[in-house]
């Protein structure tokens, strides 16, 4: 069986070929319209980029000239697919650990990377490749452990990842002169390196943060969930392992990313708190919530204080989507996950009695062009269940899981030669001269 670089290297060539025979056939064809609503409006919808290894959501539709994952379509109806696979369909198919019943995330990189689902064995041997790789050097220990704990986890992290690219494979290839052909190589091993590496930069925030003791070395007998859950103390608590599984799965991939200092960017923009920091602030919201209306309060004294968030010109979190048009598929699995562990647990109940209130009242508010919930609506009461009640570090786990996808799309970027993206801007002034008279 070959390793993960072993059947990168024969599906490179055949994808080159496809993307050059698309350019010729296609490449001066127009791809429609682009509406002045999409500049003013974040490039929502706008044909802008091509997807190589990533998953898809609505952005697709619009990715006609897909490498190799033209399959994998969805739609505002559905949200995320993962190389064309659902998320039942992932966890149906993506191999298990023993005795566990969420799929690996070793399996989910495999998939993003090369549109294949691989065997337990190359799963196995992914798990033992990150844990001999997660090291990572005294300096950025360091300079962790110098960060004052009032600094959000989120910006030590990005921090710890910017460092890390001290000892880039791609930095040094490229100083050295390596050829453009060559520069998926050490993407990879950057790639690999980054993934394996994350669990020891997030536990030890978690622990410097939350005083919660020192680090235990990597098991390199555990997988990869394990060895997080174990770096943030909850190692002994099996449910725990399979919810980090979980996790990591279904938060893996939503666009794409850069190099490695590219990825702490990205850290940086998911740290925005209507976007990934949201997990962060439905929990401070849920928490106020019972702060103010108590643990057990009835649906009118719950509708009372989603519509006072409203008046007071809040938005309610974990709620709405930029493009998905109902409730989230992450949010779904999250949702079995804990009618399967935590069934009667309070604070799952109230997340659920907002999942009956919220969408209707949104409705009635009528400005939210989805009223349904989001991931970020369930994370943080699943971790909260298992004593991982810190807020302000959610959005790490978020981040570490997010590193999958980015790098999986970052190898096909250096396999293809991608150029940098660089979409235009036009100032108000410029739109309204363009179209004077028109
Ligand atoms: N509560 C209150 N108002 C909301 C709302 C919500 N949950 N969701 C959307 N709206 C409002 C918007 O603020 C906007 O109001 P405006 O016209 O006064 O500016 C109007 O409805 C139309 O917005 P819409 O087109 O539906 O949504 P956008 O694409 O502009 O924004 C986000 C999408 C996700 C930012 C928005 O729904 C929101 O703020 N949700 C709450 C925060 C959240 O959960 N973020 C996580 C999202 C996700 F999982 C991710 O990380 O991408």
């Amino acid at each position: 069986q070959p390793t993960l670089k072993e059947r990168l290297a024969e599906l490179i060539p055949v994808a080159q070929e496809k993307v050059k025979a698309a350019r010729h056939e296609h490449g001066k064809k127009s791809f429609g319209p682009v509406i002045v609503d999409q500049l003013y409006g974040g490039m929502r919808g706008l044909p802008a980029l091509i997807g190589k290894a990533r998953s898809w959501t609505r952005v697709s539709l619009h990715i006609i000239i897909v490498a190799f994952a033209s399959d994998g379509f969805g739609d505002v109806e559905e949200g995320i697919r993962f190389r064309g696979k659902t998320i039942p369909e992932i966890q149906g198919q993506l191999p298990k650990a023993p005795g566990g019943s969420e799929p690996l995330p070793e399996g989910l990189f495999w998939l993003l990377v090369t549109g294949e689902i691989p065997t337990y064995e190359q799963v196995a041997d992914l798990s033992k490749d990150w844990a001999a790789r997660a090291a990572i050097p005294e300096f950025v220990e360091e300079v962790l452990d110098r960060c004052p704990p009032t600094l959000h986890p989120m910006s030590q992290f990005s921090l710890a990842v910017t460092a890390l690219n001290h000892n880039s494979a791609f930095a040094k290839a490229y100083a050295e002169g390596v050829s453009k052909k060559e520069y998926w190589g050490p993407t990879f091993e950057d790639s690999m390196d980054l993934i394996a590496k994350l669990p020891n930069i997030a536990g030890r925030i978690y622990r410097n943060v939350y005083g919660r003791g020192k680090l235990p070395p990597i098991d390199a007998q555990k997988d990869y969930s394990h060895n997080l859950a174990a770096l943030l103390g909850f190692g002994d608590n099996p449910a725990f392992v399979e919810l980090m599984r979980l996790y990591i799965t279904i938060h893996s991939d939503h666009e794409g990313g850069n190099t490695l200092p590219s990825y702490a960017a990205a850290l940086n923009g998911l740290a925005g708190p209507l976007h990934g920091l949201a997990n962060q602030e439905v929990l401070v919201w849920l928490t106020k919530m019972q702060a103010k209306i108590g643990e057990d309060a009835s649906d009118e004294a719950v509708k009372e204080y989603v519509w006072s968030t409203l008046k007071g010109g809040q938005v309610v979190p974990g709620y709405g989507h930029a493009v998905l048009r109902k409730t989230d598929p992450r949010y779904v699995a999250q949702r079995e996950f804990a009618l399967k562990h935590l069934p009667n647990d309070k604070l799952f109940k109230l997340v659920g009695q907002i999942y009956n209130i919220v969408p209707g009242i949104l409705l009635e508010a009528g400005k939210a062009k989805n009223p349904w919930p989001n991931v970020d609506a369930h994370s943080g009461a699943l971790l909260t269940y298992y004593g991982l009640t810190e807020m302000q570090y959610y959005t790490v786990l978020f981040g570490v899981s997010r590193a999958f996808g980015v790098t999986a799309q970052l190898i096909w970027d250096r396999a293809l030669g991608a150029p940098l993206e660089r979409p235009k801007s036009y100032s108000t002034d410029a739109i309204n001269k363009i179209f004077k008279g028109k």
